[in-house]
């Protein structure tokens, strides 16, 4: 992508309404736009981040087993009265009627709709078990959305859900989740900490939120200091290991963890003092069992093998892209900027032409550039007449990885300088090098 034809709408002041670094440098980095309180755009290097956030979530959600479908984002709210939820969600509920004043809504979450999807196909427990997962908007009409993205009133979620014939079937496939939630924070360059959570009005008694420790998080959090070293779960992990996954459950809930919701102050104390973290948290994902809350009053049952009729025991998965990507930049950034980690970084690297319309700077730019295109690289080619001052700022700014510089002094040597944005590294080589260091 060249810079010049690209849209990236830079701010070169600080916002004011940012109260915190990501929302600020989200802003800044022309990643989105406020479109009124709570609602979002996502401007295309935004949108190219957030793609990233859900395909890895998306590969590991795959890799657990879950299948993809779409949901709408309208519902009816018939369905939410079956369940009881549509008097009991309150004001967080975003009320609409159709034309036909018929009563419909935006949905906060899937629950009713995946239990109506599943009752009016499935019909025996050979069909279980099942997990049914999509990545869509949702509405919560929040009453403090704050700090952008973080905690808006659209937002997207990665909602999955799980059915089983009894409450050990379910309780693997909680395992499953929660395994594959493991790896999915993990490759996002995050270390997320399972801790008991409020189970608030999705219900059932058993639920963990996925906590990323960052002092701007909303969550007052306590937990046992040992969790920032636990092994995550392995690319071959056998999903179908109830026994292998049970291990990776009972390992991660071992020592303390807990919300301030169900902090136990003396459990807490139990722990040494010096293993001890109290700290803030981000909440990326919230994962339930809640057995046959929805099922029972949806009817929603299938034939055991013995022959009788068995209401469903089920779960839900929840992960929130458009909070990981700010909570990526709470804990990954500098004073100049972002510092995104590889795995969903917008661009692989930037190639920065220090004197555009330079026969030579420009010739080298693009060979370099088309060289690392078609090795597959997702390569900025910063080809703008700006001061070299403003380019080495907005790289910066965006967080790309590296950098790759084309100055006329290297560029009459045959050479260019690589910069790796995290550590501030720069090294001097030869174009073939520079290039050879992208693709080999
Ligand atoms: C689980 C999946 C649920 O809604 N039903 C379907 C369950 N859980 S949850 O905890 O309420 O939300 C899941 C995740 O969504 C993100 N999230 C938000 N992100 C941005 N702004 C918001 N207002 C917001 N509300 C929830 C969080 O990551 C949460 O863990």
């Amino acid at each position: 992508m060249r810079l010049s034809r690209f849209f990236v709408p830079i701010l070169k002041e600080n916002p004011k309404e940012a109260e915190i670094v990501s929302h600020r440098l989200m802003l800044r980095a022309g990643m989105i736009r406020q479109q009124s309180q709570g609602i979002y755009s996502w401007l295309p290097l935004g949108k190219k981040v957030l793609d990233k956030v859900n395909n890895i979530i998306r590969e590991e959600q795959n890799r657990a087993g879950a299948i993809e479908l779409s949901m709408p984002t309208l519902q009816s709210a018939e369905l939410w009265q079956e369940s009881g939820r549509y008097d009991a969600y309150g004001k967080e509920m975003l009320r609409i009627k159709d034309r036909q004043d018929r009563p419909m809504l935006y949905g906060p979450t899937n629950e009713e709709m995946v239990t109506d999807i599943f009752r009016s196909s499935v019909k025996s427990y050979k069909d279980l078990p099942l997990n049914l997962y999509h990545i869509q908007l949702k509405f919560r009409d929040e009453i403090r959305p704050r700090f952008g993205t973080m905690r808006s009133r659209e937002f997207m979620m990665k909602d999955a859900y799980s059915f089983d014939l009894t409450r050990e079937g379910a309780e693997h496939s909680y395992n499953k989740m929660f395994a594959a939630y493991l790896r999915t924070f993990d490759r996002l360059g995050l270390r997320a900490i399972p801790m008991r959570a409020d189970t608030g009005p999705i219900g059932g008694n058993l639920s963990h939120e996925f906590i990323i420790l960052a002092d701007t998080g909303e969550s007052e959090v306590f937990c046992h200091k040992d969790f920032v070293n636990f092994d995550i779960p392995a690319e071959s992990t056998d999903f179908d290991s109830v026994e292998g996954l049970k291990g990776v459950f009972d390992k991660w809930t071992s020592l303390y963890a807990a919300t301030s919701e169900m902090h136990d102050e003396a459990a807490f104390k139990a722990i040494p003092e010096g293993e001890r973290l109290s700290a803030r948290g981000i909440e990326v994902g919230h994962i339930f069992y809640f057995g046959t809350k929805y099922s029972e009053p949806m009817g929603a049952k299938v034939q055991g093998p013995d022959g009788k009729e068995h209401f469903v025991h089920m779960g839900s998965y929840g992960i929130g892209p458009t909070r990981l990507v700010p909570a990526i930049i709470e804990a990954s950034h500098d004073e100049n900027g972002i510092i995104w980690p590889e795995s969903v970084a917008p661009f692989d690297v930037v190639v920065i032409n220090m004197k555009a319309g330079d026969e030579a700077c420009d010739g080298t730019c693009e060979l370099i550039y088309a060289a690392l295109t078609k090795a597959g690289k997702d390569v900025l080619y910063d080809d703008t007449d700006d001061r070299a001052g403003t380019k080495f700022a907005t790289a910066d700014l965006i967080g790309v990885p590296y950098q790759i510089i084309a100055g006329p002094r290297a560029v009459a040597n045959g050479e260019v300088e690589v910069k790796n944005r995290k550590t501030g590294a720069r090294e001097t080589m030869t174009i073939e090098a520079a290039i050879n260091r992208f693709v080999a």
